[in-house]
């Protein structure tokens, strides 16, 4: 026979064992990546506040609400890498889809452009340039074709370099988190952030003056890294 006091521990364990197993398999879903170099490392290019807040505020928020959307929306892609969460958009019930659009491509976004950036960069050399003299001419004219781009893009959204059809590279842009690949075009090889709160602190509404200092900054060595691993696909 049980005494009442086993009952009541019996039925406390059945009611928490669940609990704790649940705790237990719930996956961790996305994380904030480290910043490859500083928050201060752009200066004077991009400022430490700047980049403090983009990447600890507006990033952090991007992969919160993916987690939440996915857990509410998309349980079975939990646990997914962010680029097959992108892949299956069109699997997503309509409720959670655009949301899950712009916090995973904002996931996604800053992610791939925080790692295009770095301090005192050297480049481009060897294909990359040869790449871009091909393509646009010259690294001049290459600067105010995807100046151009990231210019005209009308409120928020991007600008990228992606490997081309007819020649090597091409600029293109698109808005708010959306990027190239995720409607089935190439992954970029360098983009760069158009939404205010990547230049307004430091450049107020001086969109292309954020874009002059932006080429100070980019990392032509991954940027060619991304280059050699478009073209073997
Ligand atoms: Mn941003």
């Amino acid at each position: 026979m049980f005494t009442r006091r086993q009952m009541l521990q019996a039925s406390a364990a059945a009611v928490l064992a669940p609990t704790l197993a649940r705790a237990q398999e719930k996956p961790a879903g996305f994380t904030l990546p480290k910043l490859p170099y500083a928050y201060d490392a752009l200066e004077p290019h991009i400022d430490a506040e700047t980049m403090t807040i983009h990447h600890s505020k507006h990033h952090q928020a991007y992969v919160n609400n993916l987690n939440d959307l996915l857990a509410k929306n998309a349980p079975a892609l939990v646990g997914k890498t962010i680029e097959e969460v992108l892949a299956a958009l069109p699997t997503i019930p309509e409720a959670g889809r655009q949301g899950v659009r712009n916090n995973g491509g904002g996931h996604w976004n800053h992610t791939f452009f925080w790692n295009v950036m770095a301090k005192n960069p050297a480049g481009p050399k060897g294909e990359l340039q040869k790449a871009i003299d091909d393509s646009f001419g010259s690294m001049d004219k290459f600067k105010a074709a995807f100046s151009d781009a990231a210019a005209k893009r009308f409120g928020s959204g991007w600008a990228w370099l992606v490997p081309g059809k007819e020649k090597p590279l091409a600029v293109v842009s698109t808005p708010n988190q959306d990027n190239p690949q995720m409607d089935g075009g190439a992954t970029p090889i360098l983009g760069v952030d158009v939404w205010e709160h990547a230049y307004y602190l430091k450049y107020r509404n001086l969109r292309p003056k954020y874009l002059e200092a932006f080429y100070n900054v980019v990392n032509w060595n991954v940027v060619a890294e991304n280059f050699a691993k478009a073209k073997k696909g």
